[in-house]
C-alpha cells in the first residue's frame, strides 16, 4: 500500500475477499466494463454535454495517455478542484487508470486549503475550472503555486485565459494519443484516490481509499438504492464530495448503467427545474437544501414544477430533523431515504420497505452485514444496547488510517483498529442509529464541516488576537452556525478587520464564522491545564445565546 498509509490486518483482508466485498476490480477497470455493457446509454448530462458511456470511456483513455505524456503515472498525488462539470469523470478515471491518485478538493477551498493540499501531498499537478460561479481559479493556481513553489503541472478546464504556463484539459487529452492500451494498471488493494476528512484538527487529514474497499461500498449502495438503466440521478451537492460520489452517488449510478445530471448548484431553482426537465429519479442533498426545496415545492417560487418522475431524495451530511422529513412524502411526492456516512467509510441508509416513522426518525443502518457498530461510553466500555455513546466502527470499506498522519491516528483509531467517528449515537432494536451529538470538535454548518483549531490558528495569527474560540451557535436553517469569541490584545482589531484578515488568509468561505464577538477574557476554568475542547465549552456557556 502506498506509503503513509495504513493497510487492513491481513486476516481482514483475507476475509474481505473471500466474503466476495472485494472483487480484485480497480475504478478503471470498472468504467471499462460499464462503457461495454452500457455503451451508447447517456453517462453523464452538465455543463450543456451529454456523453455517452462509450465517450466517457474514450475520454478517459485519452486524457490518461496526455497525462502520462506529462510525465504523471502511478503513485502521483494530483488536486482535484473541479466543479460539477462532465470533465470531472474523465480526469478522475483517467488519473486513476494511471494509478495515480486524484486528491479531492471542494469547489468552495480557496488559497489556504489548496496550497496545504498541494504541500502536504507533494501534488505532481493541480487541475482547476478556469471560471465558476464567478470566481477565477487560475489566479487561486497562480496563488498557490506563488506560495508553495508548486505543482508542476497547472491544467484548466476551459480556457487558459493566456497563462503560458497552464494548460487546458482539451490540450492535455489531444496531446495523448489513442490511449494507454493494455497497461497492467494499479493494484485493487492499491489507494485510489485521497478524500478531504471533515476534520476536528488545526489542518484537514486525507483519507485514503481503496479500489476493492470503494467499489464495494458502491455496488452494495446501487443495490440498496435499487438504481437500474432507468436511473437518473441528479448531483446536487458538488460530486467531489463522497456522499454524491458513492452514496450511491455517480459511481453507483455507473455501476447501474443509469445516468448522471451534474446541477452547477443546489438551489431550488435550478435543481427542480432540472428535475422536470431530464425526468430526474434519485437526488441526494443536504438539510438546508432539502428545507429550501420543500419550501419552494410548496407554494414557493417552483410551485409550478412536475415532479412526478421523483422517487427519492436522499438527505445526509447533517441531521434532518423529524419535522422537516415528515413533510418529504407529501411535498415532493417521494420517498425519503436518510443517510449517514462519513468520508472514512461507514454509511448507513434508510431502506425503503422501513416504515415511515423509521425512516423520519433515524438515519439508517449500515450497508454490509461486517460493519462492526460499537457504541461506547467516554471511558470506552460498550454501553447498553439503545444507550447513549460514541460510535466507532470498522469494516470491508472503513480504513485503518489516515493518510501521513500516525500522531493523529493514534488518537483517531483504538488498538483494535475502530475508527473513532466522534458521533454521539443510540441504536434501535432493529439496528438502525440515530445520531444525537457529537463528542468531536467539529462544526456541522449545515453539512459542510469546520475544525474550530482551524479557524483559530488563523485568528491567531493576527497580531491583535490574544486568544480565540470558536464554537457552534445552534441556527433553525442549517443546524449550526459558528461564532469566534476572541480575546483582543490591547486595543485590538476591529471585527470587520478580523473577518477581512481571514478572508485575506484564502480560508473557505464556509469556515469564515458567522459572528465574531470580542470578549474582555475567557472565563476562568479554575485549576490545571484544560483542553481546548473544555476552554470553548466554558465560553460558549458563558456567552452564547441558546438560540
Ligand atoms: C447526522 N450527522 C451526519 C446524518 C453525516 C454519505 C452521507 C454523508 C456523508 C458525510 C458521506 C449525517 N445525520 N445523516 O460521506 O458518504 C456527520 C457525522 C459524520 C460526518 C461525516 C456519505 N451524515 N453526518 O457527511 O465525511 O458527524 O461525510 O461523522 O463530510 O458528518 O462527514 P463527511
Amino acid at each position: 500500500m502506498l506509503a503513509g498509509c495504513t493497510p487492513w490486518p491481513a486476516e481482514f483482508a483475507d476475509s474481505y475477499r473471500r466474503r466476495g466485498y472485494w472483487t480484485g476490480e480497480t475504478l478503471g477497470a470498472f468504467l471499462r466494463d460499464r462503457a461495454h455493457r452500457f455503451a451508447e446509454r447517456t453517462a453523464v448530462i452538465g455543463a450543456g454535454r451529454r456523453w455517452s458511456y462509450a465517450e466517457l470511456d474514450t475520454r478517459a483513455d485519452r486524457m490518461a495517455a496526455g497525462l502520462a505524456r506529462l510525465g504523471i503515472g502511478a503513485g502521483d498525488r494530483v488536486v482535484v478542484q473541479l466543479p460539477n462539470r462532465p470533465e470531472v469523470f474523465e480526469v478522475a478515471f483517467a488519473l486513476m487508470r494511471l494509478g495515480a491518485l486524484p486528491v479531492y478538493a471542494l469547489p468552495a477551498h480557496r488559497r489556504a486549503e489548496i496550497s496545504y493540499l498541494c504541500s502536504f501531498t507533494e501534488a505532481a499537478a493541480l487541475v482547476v475550472a478556469d471560471t465558476d460561479a464567478g470566481f477565477d481559479y487560475r489566479e487561486l493556481a497562480e496563488q498557490v503555486r506563488a506560495e508553495t513553489g508548486g505543482p508542476e503541472h497547472i491544467l484548466v478546464a476551459g480556457d487558459t485565459g493566456g497563462r503560458a504556463h497552464m494548460r487546458t484539459l482539451e490540450e492535455v487529452r489531444e496531446g495523448g494519443g489513442a490511449g494507454p492500451g493494455a497497461t497492467a494498471g494499479p493494484d485493487p488493494g492499491e489507494v485510489a484516490f485521497l478524500q478531504l476528512s471533515g476534520g476536528t484538527t488545526g489542518l484537514p487529514k486525507l483519507i485514503p481509499r481503496t479500489h476493492d474497499d470503494y467499489l464495494y461500498s458502491v455496488r452494495a449502495s446501487a443495490e440498496i438504492c435499487a438504481l437500474d438503466t432507468g436511473t437518473v440521478y441528479l448531483a446536487a451537492l458538488p460530486v467531489v464530495h463522497n456522499f454524491p460520489m458513492s452514496s450511491p452517488g455517480f459511481l453507483g449510478v455507473f455501476s447501474a448503467g443509469g445516468t448522471v445530471v451534474l446541477a452547477p448548484d443546489p438551489s431550488p431553482a435550478t435543481c427542480l427545474a432540472a428535475i422536470e426537465a431530464e425526468g430526474v429519479t434519485h437526488t441526494a442533498v443536504v438539510p438546508p437544501v432539502a428545507m429550501l426545496w420543500l419550501d419552494a415545492a410548496d407554494g414557493g417560487s417552483q410551485a409550478h414544477r412536475d415532479l412526478t418522475s421523483l422517487r427519492v431524495l436522499q438527505v445526509g451530511g447533517a441531521k434532518f430533523n423529524a419535522e422537516a422529513a415528515r413533510r418529504v412524502r407529501p411535498t415532493l411526492g417521494c420517498t425519503l431515504q436518510q443517510v449517514f456516512g462519513m468520508a472514512e467509510g461507514l454509511v448507513n441508509y434508510t431502506r425503503y420497505d422501513d416504515p415511515e416513522e423509521v425512516v423520519v426518525t433515524t438515519q439508517g443502518r449500515p450497508i454490509s452485514p461486517d460493519d462492526e457498530i460499537r457504541v461506547v461510553d467516554s471511558d470506552g466500555t460498550e454501553v447498553a444496547p439503545g444507550a447513549l455513546g460514541e460510535l466507532q466502527t470498522r469494516g470491508p470499506y472503513t480504513i485503518r488510517g489516515y493518510y501521513r498522519a500516525p500522531e493523529h491516528n493514534a488518537e483517531a483509531f483504538t488498538a483494535d483498529g475502530f475508527y473513532r467517528t466522534g458521533d454521539l449515537v443510540r441504536t434501535t432494536p432493529t439496528g438502525h442509529i440515530v445520531v444525537e451529538g457529537r463528542a468531536k470538535d467539529q462544526i456541522n454548518r449545515g453539512g459542510e464541516k469546520i475544525a474550530p483549531d482551524e479557524v483559530e490558528n488563523h485568528l491567531l495569527a493576527h497580531p491583535g488576537v490574544h486568544d480565540a474560540a470558536v464554537v457552534a451557535v445552534p441556527d433553525r436553517f442549517l443546524g449550526e452556525r459558528t461564532c469566534a469569541y476572541v480575546v483582543p490584545r490591547g486595543a485590538g482589531p476591529a471585527r470587520s478587520e478580523l473577518l477581512a484578515f481571514l478572508r485575506e488568509r484564502g480560508l473557505a468561505a464556509y469556515k469564515i464564522p458567522d459572528r465574531l464577538e470580542l470578549v474582555d477574557a475567557f472565563p476562568a476554568t479554575g485549576v490545571g491545564k484544560i483542553s481546548r475542547r473544555e476552554l470553548r465549552e466554558a465560553v460558549r456557556a458563558a456567552h452564547a445565546p441558546a438560540e
